[in-house]
């Protein structure tokens, strides 16, 4: 496959990963300021394909061509699912593990579990569609690594977060692995 897409994010990181993601697949990630879009819309949905809906169509509209977005986050299941699709806002940036560790902080081992969840959303001129992908493990008892970014020095997955993970070895598992492969079966099908 040969193709090019748009990506609807401000988040470098994200960007990096869908590139590292997709390059190898044949479809090259050009992000939405490379683009001509320089926006940033209100994500007001409740749920990650709303608020993936909201950007990917957001951006979309001005540039016309092929565009995905990415809406995910961190679901702790002793929060009851929170942060959630308000993990961006849970915290100031760089300071979300720290207040996600003070939160769980009397939460016994057996009750730590939690999942990244990912939607990807998907528009062309003849098409809308979104993927979804989750990566589960469990939220530690203090940060650990420097790979990664946001909450993955502190969720594990076995033995090792997900920031001491490889780049390679967290896209191979990771929420946004998951969903970016299911759109490029998708897109294999077009
Ligand atoms: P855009 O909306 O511009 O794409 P954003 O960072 O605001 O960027 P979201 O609204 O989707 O994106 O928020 C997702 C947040 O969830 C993100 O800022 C991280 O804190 C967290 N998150 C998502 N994926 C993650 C990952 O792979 N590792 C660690 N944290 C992640």
């Amino acid at each position: 496959m040969n193709k090019k897409l748009v990506m609807a994010t401000n988040n470098a990181n994200k960007l990096r990963e869908a590139r590292e993601i997709l390059a190898p697949l044949g479809i090259e990630v050009i992000s939405q300021r490379e683009a001509g879009a320089d926006c940033e819309p209100e994500e007001n949905g409740t749920t990650f394909a709303e608020n993936a809906m909201i950007k990917a169509k957001a951006v979309y509209d001005i540039v016309k061509l092929p565009t995905i977005a990415d809406d995910s986050g961190l679901c702790v299941n002793a929060l009851d699912g929170r942060p959630g699709v308000y993990s961006a806002r849970y915290a100031p940036k760089g300071q979300e593990c720290q207040k996600l560790l003070e939160e769980m902080k009397d939460v016994p081992d057996d009750r730590r579990t939690a999942s990244f969840q990912c939607t990807i959303a998907y528009i062309d001129e003849n098409e809308v569609k979104t993927m979804n992908g989750g990566c589960i493990g469990r939220i530690g008892h203090e940060m650990r690594g420097t790979n990664g970014f946001g909450y993955d020095p502190v969720f594990m997955v076995g033995d090792r977060t997900m920031a001491e993970l490889t780049a390679d070895e967290k896209n191979a598992i990771s929420h946004r692995g998951a969903a970016l492969k299911a759109l490029f079966d998708y897109l294999s099908t077009k």
